[in-house]
């Protein structure tokens, strides 16, 4: 019996009730994934006692010594693997990595153009109740609704609004986006209006690492991503710049009045912008997990992702579903449900009890309210770090089309999720609930 369950037995079994959740279930949410035993112990180890403000070799504690090295590790292999100048390893979220780059590049009140939240955009990219909505003037390019180019972005028009709102900064990145950016095509826009060209990775960072997807350093001045979701390690975020420009903000050293570099103000937003102590913990397991994302075996995971995805969405198709964009060139599908008479929300509490869990979600051109949408978002990261392939995975299409076209029949349902549990028990996850 483990220290904790002795101890806190209310807290250990609602730990141990969740890793069972997460071991019998087909977890599909394209934002989440399993990290490996070696993540869960680093973040399970006494660095999260250590106060580390600061950066390494400059610090504002004492004690400093050893959580320097991890910190300096992880920030060499992120730059090994993203092949960019700088990162910052310490935002304690992707959310707080934007934060800091809204507070690098605009004033409140300024202007950014991003993807609207309805069109798969995120909640940090100008959605009226978050800070960077309320505080700055969000306006938004988004997809088309018909013709050749439905589901996508056409970069005309981001030209055309680029234009007509003169942002400060142009953000791209995605929640719920199927397909690949154009980046090359978004700087051309950025160095046209005079504009920051920001790029949040979270989703995609680790088909990114692997060439899997178009690579958007060279053409960003800054990228954000998350750690957690296809990079597969901590919960956490990170800030990258690919090649290090002195800003052209005009902010200038103090003391020397050299322009500072774009990294220099980046690291200040973090902190003490944005962040005090980062989580030293949550940073040696971002190093583990990058040493993983370097072994060759990744790039045959992501290739595995991006193969599975694409499966399943031919699978969907032949039954009839409505994919946005028609299909997928990333890790994750957004199926407009309006066709089969079942909204996001009710696919979603259907699904949950076979054990399958997706996300309702908006469709481009919703008419349903966010609560309730149209459409489900489907992604294969988690269930391709189980082993799933191509065939488990046209299974899945089959388990999900047979809840979906009868979702209120509990026969049908329990009879989908005894094969649900068959499923995982042949692709084990953990078989330990503390590392
Ligand atoms: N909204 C999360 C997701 O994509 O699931 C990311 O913050």
């Amino acid at each position: 019996m483990s220290e904790l369950q002795s101890r806190d037995p209310e807290v250990y079994d609602a730990i141990e009730k969740e890793v069972e959740r997460q071991n019998n279930g087909l977890e599909l949410i394209a934002s989440e994934n399993f990290v490996s035993r070696s993540v869960l112990e680093a973040l399970g180890t006494a660095l999260t006692n250590k106060y580390a403000e600061g950066l390494p070799g400059k610090r504002y504690y004492g004690g400093c010594q050893f959580v320097d090295v991890v910190e300096d590790v992880a920030r060499d292999r992120a730059k090994r693997l993203f092949k960019c100048d700088w990162v910052n390893v310490q935002p304690h979220s992707g959310a707080s990595a934007n934060a800091s780059v809204y507070l690098t590049f605009m004033e409140p009140g300024d202007t950014f153009l991003g993807l609207d939240l309805a069109h798969g955009g995120h909640l940090t990219h100008g959605s009226a109740v978050n800070f960077s909505g309320i505080l700055y003037n969000a306006e938004y390019y988004g997809v088309e609704k018909d013709g050749p180019l439905a589901g996508t972005i056409d970069m005309n028009k981001v030209r055309d609004k680029a234009l007509a709102v003169r942002p400060k900064m142009i953000s791209i990145g995605a929640s719920a986006y199927p397909r690949d950016f154009d980046y090359k095509a978004f700087r051309d826009i950025a160095d046209e209006v005079g504009a920051v060209l920001w790029m949040d990775m979270a989703h995609t960072a680790g088909l990114i690492a692997t060439g899997a997807l178009n690579d958007p350093l060279p053409h960003c001045h800054v990228v954000s991503t998350t750690t957690h979701k296809t990079l597969r390690g901590p919960r956490g975020g990170m800030l990258l710049v690919g090649r290090d420009y002195e800003n052209t903000m005009g902010k200038t050293a103090p003391k020397s009045g050299r322009l500072k570099m774009t990294s220099e103000l980046l690291d200040s937003a973090v902190f003490p912008g944005m962040q005090g102590g980062p989580l030293m913990h949550s940073v040696a397991a971002k190093a583990v997990s990058f040493r993983e994302a370097l072994e060759p075996d990744f790039g045959a995971y992501i290739d595995a992702v991006v193969r599975n995805a694409s499966a399943m969405a031919t699978a969907f198709v032949s039954k009839g579903y409505s994919l946005v964009s028609g299909g997928t060139s990333n890790h994750l599908m957004l199926i407009d449900l309006r066709n089969k008479g079942i909204s996001g929300k009710d696919a979603e509490a259907a699904l949950q009890k076979a054990e399958i869990t997706v996300n309702k979600n908006m469709v481009p051109f919703d008419d349903r309210s966010p609560f309730v949408t149209s459409g489900i978002r489907v992604g294969t990261p988690a269930m391709t770090t189980r082993g799933f392939g191509e065939d488990e995975f046209k299974t899945v299409v089959d388990l999900i089309d047979r809840v979906l076209t009868n979702p209120t029949d509990d026969n049908a349902i329990a009879s989908v999720r005894g094969e649900v549990h068959e499923l995982c028990a042949r692709h084990p996850l953990y078989d330990f609930v503390i590392s």
